[in-house]
C-alpha cells in the first residue's frame, strides 16, 4: 500500500482488499455530539468501517504471520491501526478506533449510520448479518475534507436502506439468546460482565464459550450463515483479557 488517496472509491477499494466494508456515515450537525477525542480538527462526518462475518480473518492472518512479534498483545487492534490509520494518513484524514480510550460511541454512531438497533445482548443486530458484524475503526472528515472528497453531506445524512427494516428481535418470540448463557449473565436489562468473565476464566482452554464463542450470541438464528469459523471465534474469546 502506498501513495495518496483522494477519492471515496480509492478508499473503498483499499478497505475491501482488507476484508472490511464501509458501514455507513454519520454527519454531525451544529451542536451535535461530534467525536470526543480532540484530534485537533473539527470532524463533522465519520465513516464507519468494519467486517461482516469472518471477512477480515484471511487478510488479518496473512498480516499477522509476517509480524516478528505476531502483532503483539492485541494483534487485531494493531492490524486495525495499521490498515485504517495507514489509510487515514495517506488520505489526509483522521482515524478513530473502537478500542481506543476514551471510548468513542461506536454503537451510537452505528445506530445513526445504518439504523441498527440493540439486541437483548447489547450488541447491535443487523437484519441480514445478525450479530456477526462489528467495527474496526472510522475515518473522520472535516467540512474541508468532505469538499476535497466530493462528499454530498445532505445525501450522507440520510439513513441507510437497512434503517427502514424492523429489528429482527421484534418478531423473535422465543429469544433463545436470553436462555443460552450457562450462567445467566445476560438478560434484557443488562449484561453481567463479572459473571460472564468469572465463568470464562474457570473454563479450560478451548472449552465451552472459550472454544466455540459466546453461547448467547451463537443461539441467535439471524444471519447464522455469517458466523465466523471456530478458529476465529476462539481468537476473539481469548482476546477478552480474563482475570486469572
Ligand atoms: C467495553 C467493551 C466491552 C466490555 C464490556 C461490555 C459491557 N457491556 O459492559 C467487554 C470486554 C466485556 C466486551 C465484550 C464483548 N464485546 Co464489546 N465493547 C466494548 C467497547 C470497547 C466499549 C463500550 C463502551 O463503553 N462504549 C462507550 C459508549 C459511550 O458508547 P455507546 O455507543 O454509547 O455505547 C452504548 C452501547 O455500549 C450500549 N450498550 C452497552 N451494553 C449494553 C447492554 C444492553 C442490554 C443494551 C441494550 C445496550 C448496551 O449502550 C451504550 C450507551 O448508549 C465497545 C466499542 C466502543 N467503542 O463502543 C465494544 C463493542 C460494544 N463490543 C463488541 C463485541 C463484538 C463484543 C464481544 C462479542 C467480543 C467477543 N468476544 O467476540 C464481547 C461480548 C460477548 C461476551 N460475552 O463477552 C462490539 C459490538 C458490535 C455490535 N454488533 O454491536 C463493539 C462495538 C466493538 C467493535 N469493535 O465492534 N466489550
Ligand atoms: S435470538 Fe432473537 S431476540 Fe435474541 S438477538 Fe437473535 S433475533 Fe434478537
Ligand atoms: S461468553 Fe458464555 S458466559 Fe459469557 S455471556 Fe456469552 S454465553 Fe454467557
Amino acid at each position: 500500500m502506498s501513495g495518496p488517496l483522494s477519492s471515496i472509491e480509492d478508499l473503498r477499494h483499499e478497505i475491501e482488499a482488507q476484508g472490511l466494508q464501509f458501514r455507513g456515515w454519520v454527519v454531525f450537525a451544529e451542536g451535535d455530539a461530534a467525536p470526543a477525542i480532540d484530534v485537533g480538527r473539527d470532524v463533522r462526518t465519520v465513516l464507519l468501517i468494519g467486517p461482516i462475518g469472518g471477512s477480515l480473518w484471511d487478510p488479518f492472518s496473512a498480516w499477522q504471520a509476517k509480524q516478528p512479534d505476531r502483532g503483539g498483545a492485541d494483534p487485531l487492534d494493531q492490524w486495525s491501526t495499521s490498515v485504517i490509520g495507514g489509510l487515514a494518513a495517506r488520505a489526509g484524514l483522521c482515524a478513530f478506533f473502537p478500542f481506543a480510550v476514551p471510548y468513542q460511541p461506536f454503537q451510537q454512531w452505528a445506530t445513526r449510520a445504518e439504523g441498527l438497533q440493540a439486541s437483548p445482548l447489547g450488541m447491535l443486530i443487523h437484519p441480514v448479518y445478525g450479530l456477526w458484524h462489528s467495527y474496526r475503526g472510522a475515518l473522520g472528515f472535516t467540512e474541508a475534507d468532505a469538499l476535497r472528497f466530493g462528499l454530498n453531506l445532505m445525501a450522507l445524512s440520510k439513513p441507510a436502506a437497512s434503517a427502514s427494516q424492523p429489528s429482527p428481535c421484534a418478531d423473535c418470540i422465543d429469544k433463545p439468546c436470553l436462555s443460552a448463557c450457562p450462567v445467566n449473565a445476560v438478560d434484557s436489562d443488562r449484561f453481567n460482565v463479572a459473571a460472564c468473565r468469572k465463568h470464562l476464566a474457570g473454563l479450560g482452554e478451548g472449552k465451552g464459550c472459550m472454544g466455540g464463542g459466546c453461547e448467547a450470541r451463537n443461539a441467535c438464528p439471524v444471519g447464522a450463515a455469517y458466523r465466523p469459523s471456530a478458529t476465529q471465534l476462539r481468537f476473539h474469546m481469548e482476546a477478552l483479557w480474563l482475570p486469572r
